[in-house]
């Protein structure tokens, strides 16, 4: 399938999206919600993808939610466009499979949302990282409030979204809204290899293990233990016992 917003790739068990509309600095618009749930679709079923990448094309990640579009809007539309937003967002983050955000740029707004919806976030040296809304007389609207919070804690998120205030890679480094910093020339390798090591793990562990951690956070204690405990148990009837034979017969795993 071919898109106006998105370039697509696939390199042995990895997808690559890279989101293109770089004469705006890929700045989402409602073209990219419809497209991006398209894609969405169209990889969530292939067993063959193990793991999905997202960057941007040029030299943002993405500039924010398009503000020639938002701006017209009246509070009906703002609000649709926000729950689309929150939406495509949520399931993003609910996907199968694990999404690493290769911040490649500029991650503003919208943008810097999208990379907190994904799994983790790689980030090359030269990335900015912001919430400026405030600046626009707005606030965040896909779910930055609450993801940056659990993130990197209350005060780096009021921090930032109270000043709107850029930061640099090493900042969003410290801060743990980024899990590691490269040299430009390197993010997609580096990225690939994280992911390609991803892929190489128990398919049913990574899903089950990618579930376990999202629910449990967002559970009580206890109730996280008990999520951890079920699924633990469920991987005996599915990659555990391979895994565990191939380690004792000094082999790799053949998953299945
Ligand atoms: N939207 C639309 N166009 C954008 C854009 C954006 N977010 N960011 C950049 N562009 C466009 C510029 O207008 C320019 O277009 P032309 O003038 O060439 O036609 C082109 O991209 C190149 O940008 P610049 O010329 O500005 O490039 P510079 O290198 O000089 O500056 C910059 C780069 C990233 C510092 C600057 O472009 C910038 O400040 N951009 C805006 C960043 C920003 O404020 N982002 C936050 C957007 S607000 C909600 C739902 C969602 C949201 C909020 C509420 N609800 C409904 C409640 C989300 C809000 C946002 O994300």
């Amino acid at each position: 399938m071919s898109y106006s917003t998105l370039k697509t790739k696939q390199e042995g068990e990895i997808a690559i999206l890279t989101i293109s509309r770089p004469e705006a600095l890929n700045a989402l618009n409602s073209l990219f919600f419809k497209e991006f749930n398209e894609y969405l679709d169209s990889i969530s079923n292939d067993k063959a993808i193990k793991a999905l990448i997202i960057t941007g094309d040029g030299k943002a990640f993405i500039a924010g939610a398009d503000i020639a579009e938002m701006q017209n809007m009246n509070k009906k539309e703002a609000s649709a466009f926000s729950k689309t937003g929150q939406n495509t967002f949520m399931r993003l983050e609910n996907m199968n499979i694990p999404v690493i955000a290769a911040v490649n740029g500029y991650a503003l707004g919208g943008g810097c949302e999208l990379a907190l919806a994904c799994d983790f976030r790689i980030s090359n040296n030269f990335a900015k990282f912001g919430l400026p809304e405030v600046s626009l007389g707005l606030i965040p609207g896909y779910g930055g409030t609450q993801r940056l919070a659990r993130l990197a804690g209350l005060g780096n998120t009021l921090f930032l979204q109270l000043t709107g205030q850029m930061i640099d890679a090493q900042e969003a480094l410290r801060m743990g809204i980024v899990q590691k910093v490269v040299d430009a020339a390197e993010l997609i390798n580096e990225t690939m290899k994280i992911a390609q090591k991803i892929a190489s793990q128990g398919p049913n562990a990574i899903q089950t293990l990618k579930k376990v951690v999202r629910k449990g956070y967002q559970s009580e204690l206890n109730i996280g233990y008990d999520i951890e405990s079920d699924e633990f148990s469920g991987l005996f009837e599915s990659d555990g016992p391979e895994g565990m034979k191939a380690f004792l017969e000094k082999r790799k795993p053949n998953w299945k």
